[in-house]
């Protein structure tokens, strides 16, 4: 039987998590920048001993491929994300990829070889953190938007996204391309539960139900810069006052007295944020979610006329960024799942994610599911994110049986 190696596994997390560690046991690893590209070549390393080969998509999408008895099977399809947050935790996308990667390994130890492929995939920019939105490399994969969409998005040093994934294929022209977008036989993706109720109920694994829908957007109010001291306030055009108006009617217009739906203002870069200026310019993110549909949809195409009737003496611009309606996953797939939890011998039930994943993508183009494992106080996108070792070997044992199931 194919066992897998928490003691190894959890090993390779904390390898990984060198990579871009910070304070606190947390994690700073950028997508695309040299700390992702060490990344991927640690797993690289790890996948080529277990006998898998690498390949590289225009979005550069990392996919580690073992073969399987039928060589030009569709493949089965595991994985998740290698970037974080800038004050991420060590398990929030690396544990998807380390525990695929854990996968491949059992199967190389036990020599099994399955009828199909089991490949393991690292997502490009799954965090939207660097550059916005997120989850690039899986929407270019699945054909929601066209691989250069986001070449002009810029971070925060002004680097375009086109160029800085331009240099990432350019510095692993060693590695084989692969044509972007295949389609799986199916997807699975372990992932941390980044919430309270597996730790709260005392499970071991949650099987993903299906992903709420979010939608992002990006406003930049335009005034005029002007000296603190003298100009007179009634002549101002205060990009930052009149943002304040806007988040301020923005809140009123997204309470929820049920606190299902999220809103969040995560984000604001502030011109030229010197103190003794007058904003003359500010850019705030709109982070907006709901696992219904309709209100999704309602509350997000407000967002404009909210800001529009907030502001007193600036304009503004609104531009969506992320348009994610909530998504489900596969019937078969959570049915496999729950067999896998079954036969590994540990605890679980169905359970809606809060957090977006590159699943939600992948699920429009194969059937997809995904395996939550226990946060430690429900923490995530932050450093003190924590699981437990033997909590993450339960979660890949699901995993490679769910996958072995799958591959025959
Ligand atoms: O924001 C999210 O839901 C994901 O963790 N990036
Ligand atoms: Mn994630
Ligand atoms: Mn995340």
């Amino acid at each position: 039987m194919v066992e897998v190696s928490g003691a190894r596994q959890w090993d390779r997390m904390m390898e990984l998590a060198k990579l871009g560690a910070i304070p606190g046991d947390g994690v700073n690893r950028a997508c695309l920048t040299e700390l992702d590209r060490a990344a991927r070549r640690l797993v690289i390393s790890w996948a080529e001993r277990a006998g898998a080969v690498a390949s590289v998509d225009a979005a550069g999408n990392l996919f580690l491929r073992r073969a399987g008895a039928q060589r030009d099977a569709a493949p089965v399809l595991t994985g998740s994300h290698l970037d974080s947050q800038p004050q991420g935790g060590r398990f929030d996308g690396a544990y998807g990829v380390v525990a695929g990667i854990e996968v491949l390994a059992a199967l190389h130890d036990a020599g099994v070889v399955t009828a199909r492929p089991v490949e393991v995939v690292a997502w490009t920019n799954e965090e939207g953190g660097r550059f916005q939105p997120g989850c690039t490399g899986s929407m270019a994969w699945a054909g929601v938007a066209p691989v250069d969409a986001w070449d002009e998005v810029r971070d925060l040093e002004g680097v375009r996204y086109g160029d800085a994934l331009a240099a990432l294929l350019a510095s692993e022209a060693d590695l084989p391309r692969r044509p972007l977008g295949s389609r799986p036989h199916a997807y699975i993706e372990a992932h941390i539960e980044q919430g309270p109720l597996l730790e709260a109920e005392g499970l071991d694994v949650g099987v993903v139900t299906g992903i709420q829908g979010s939608r992002w957007f990006r406003v930049t109010v335009t005034g005029a810069s002007a000296h603190a001291g003298t100009a007179p306030v009634s002549m101002r055009r205060d990009a930052l006052q009149d943002a304040i108006r806007a988040i301020s009617a923005l809140n009123v217009a997204m309470a929820d007295p049920d606190d299902v739906l999220r809103f969040t203002v995560g984000k604001m870069v502030v011109s030229p944020n010197s103190s003794n200026s007058v904003a003359g310019q500010v850019v705030f993110t709109i982070d907006l979610r709901h696992p219904d549909r309709d209100m999704l949809v309602a509350r997000g195409d407000a967002v404009g006329a909210v800001i529009q009737q907030a502001l007193l003496h600036c304009t503004a611009e609104i531009v969506e960024t992320f348009h994610a309606l909530p998504s489900g996953f596969d019937a078969d797939v959570m049915a496999t799942i729950e067999r896998a939890a079954i036969g590994a011998g540990v605890t679980h039930r169905r359970m809606a994610s809060g957090a977006f994943h590159d699943a939600q993508f992948a699920a429009r183009v194969a059937p997809a599911g995904m395996i939550f494992v226990p946060s430690k106080d429900g923490i995530s996108h932050h450093p003190a994110e924590y699981s437990a070792p033997e909590q993450l070997a339960r979660g890949t044992a699901v995993l490679a049986r769910a996958l072995v199931e799958l591959a025959g």
